[in-house]
């Protein structure tokens, strides 16, 4: 016994050495992490990809002026920076996102973590593993740290298997001194019911926690702003509340059973093979009830989706890794065919610029919306599968690419009276990507915006066209007409 715990103790003893040594972790290796979930998507060290090559960006600009420009350029830019002005010239005035979010210690972790890959030779990066062992000047401190960490890793791995085998045998020995003794040193059927009770105590207050904690994030928290909202939430909140009662009452039977019930040598178990009345029930009442809430919830999908409102203005939202666009159809009210042959830097969407049609379309990258209007939006994907959410109208629906989606609904709020209404003047609607996408999915949101009808038009006038705007290049035509296919199979997809 002795050395057992012995043996415990020194391996505890170098697990935390372990742990506090990797506890330092190097900024350079925060910021290659940042790096990767932030920047990849637009930015490479050595090359140029959306934005330019960030190699030695560390000497060109100050730290201060990089810190600034990494959380809001476009603020840089419009307060007329020199320095910001001329990238966002150079770069043909494609948008960095702004990272408000990360603060200046990320930040300078992101610039380590540029100074580090700006400063590794440029020759492959396959001979640095191999001959890093030799000499560690080749290698930058985030690779010198990675590799710790690997070993580090492979050490808690193994202690955490001779800490499971040390624990295994010590019952043993406990078993077979339990049978010397001709009665168990561990009694485990009390110790597993009193585990189980604690368990639903446990359990119990994670429910209850998890309530209090995290409610204002459902849709539960706000009211809806579409038409449709009321007959939602009142759905989304019966099934909920149903589920939640039979929950409780289920978890507590079972665990409190548990412990009520534990073998003991003084009771015999009733044996009885089946009870029809008790079948019944548990059989006929979930069937109405499920068979009520499921009918109720296909006539209401069936309303919100299936109604033939010739009025609804059509709106296509256009998805694509990381960001989302807005066509609006304009006074013709339909959407210009649009062809991915078309898609090139100034045509994003890849409208159709011969088809008249598309003459009138604005595109936005908000989604702007007129009050107690019905709106059809039509969803499109440029790359993968996305989802458009809409969280404070109560709509979602995939945007899939080469398959035509859409939802149809009336927003009812403002954005001004919600924003009175939930006494905060900074609050806006939302659409969010609800699909996991890619790296940066989680920055697919566009700003929506519900106007006032004379609002709406208002804003509506002071947009340009789209198809003047994008393709007023008088040659790109000529020469796509080379490339493409005959006219026969030369199916463009046609929004309707
Ligand atoms: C959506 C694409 C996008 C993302 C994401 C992005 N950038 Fe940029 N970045 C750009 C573009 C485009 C430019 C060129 C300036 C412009 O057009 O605004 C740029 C410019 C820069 C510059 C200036 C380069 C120079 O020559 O001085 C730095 C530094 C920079 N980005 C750092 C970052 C960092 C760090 C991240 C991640 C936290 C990041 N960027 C994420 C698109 C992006
Ligand atoms: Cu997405």
């Amino acid at each position: 016994m002795k050395i057992i715990t012995n043996v415990l103790r020194a391996l505890a003893l170098f697990a935390t050495i372990l742990f506090f040594n990797s506890g330092f972790a190097q900024t350079a290796e925060e910021g290659a992490q940042l790096f990767n979930a932030n920047c990849t998507s637009c930015h490479a060290i050595n090359e140029k990809v959306v934005g330019p090559a960030l190699k030695d960006a560390h000497k060109r600009r100050d730290e201060k002026w990089l810190i600034s420009w990494i959380k809001n350029s476009q603020k840089m830019v419009k307060a007329g920076d020199p320095i910001a002005v001329q990238i966002y010239k150079e770069n043909n005035e494609a948008l960095m996102t702004a990272f408000e979010n990360l603060n200046d210690n990320q930040i300078k972790s992101v610039i380590a973590y540029i100074k580090a890959e700006s400063e590794k030779p440029a020759a492959p990066a396959t001979a640095a593993s191999t001959g890093s062992s030799v000499s560690n000047e080749g290698a930058s401190p985030v690779e010198v740290n990675a590799n710790m960490r690997g070993k580090i890793n492979w050490l808690l791995i193994i202690i955490a298997v001779l800490l499971f085998m040390v624990i295994a045998l010590v019952l043993d020995i406990l078993g077979l001194v339990g049978q010397i003794q001709g009665k168990p040193v561990i009694n485990w059927n009390s110790i597993n019911s009193k585990m189980a009770l604690l368990f639903l105590i446990a359990g119990m207050g994670a429910v209850i926690w998890e309530f209090a904690a995290h409610t204002k994030l459902t849709v539960n928290s706000y009211d809806g702003a579409s038409a449709h909202s009321n007959e939602y939430d009142s759905m989304f909140n019966i099934t909920f509340y149903l589920t939640l009662v039979v929950f409780i009452i289920t978890q507590i039977l079972l665990f409190w059973y548990l412990f009520k019930y534990k073998h003991s040598k003084s009771r015999k178990a009733l044996y009885f093979p089946d009870n029809h009345k008790l079948e019944l029930i548990w059989t006929v009442i979930p069937a109405i009830v499920l068979t009520v809430l499921v009918i109720r919830g296909l006539k209401t999908w069936n309303d919100i989706m299936y109604h033939k409102d010739e009025k609804a203005q059509l709106i296509e939202v256009y998805g694509y890794q990381f960001g989302w666009n807005a066509r609006y159809a304009g006074a013709d009210n339909v959407l210009g065919k649009h062809d991915f042959r078309e898609i090139g830097k100034v045509n994003a969407l890849g409208v159709d610029p011969k088809d008249p049609k598309a003459l009138d379309d604005v595109v936005t990258n908000e989604l702007h919306l007129k009050v107690d209007q019905p709106v059809m939006l039509k969803f499109r994907a440029k790359d993968v599968i996305h989802s458009a959410y809409l969280p404070h109208f109560r709509v979602q629906m995939n945007v899939v690419p080469g398959l035509p989606t859409q939802f149809a609904f009336t927003p009812t709020i403002t954005t001004a009276d919600m924003r009175s209404k939930l006494n905060d003047p900074t609050f806006d609607y939302i659409l969010l990507c609800n699909k996991i996408c890619g790296g940066a999915h989680y920055r697919m949101k566009m700003k929506v915006i519900v106007h006032t009808a004379g609002d709406y038009e208002k804003w509506m006038s002071s947009q340009t066209q789209y198809v003047q705007n994008a393709a007023p290049v008088a040659d790109t035509t000529s020469t796509q007409t080379q490339v493409r296919v005959p006219a026969k199979n030369n199916k463009i997809l046609a929004i309707k």
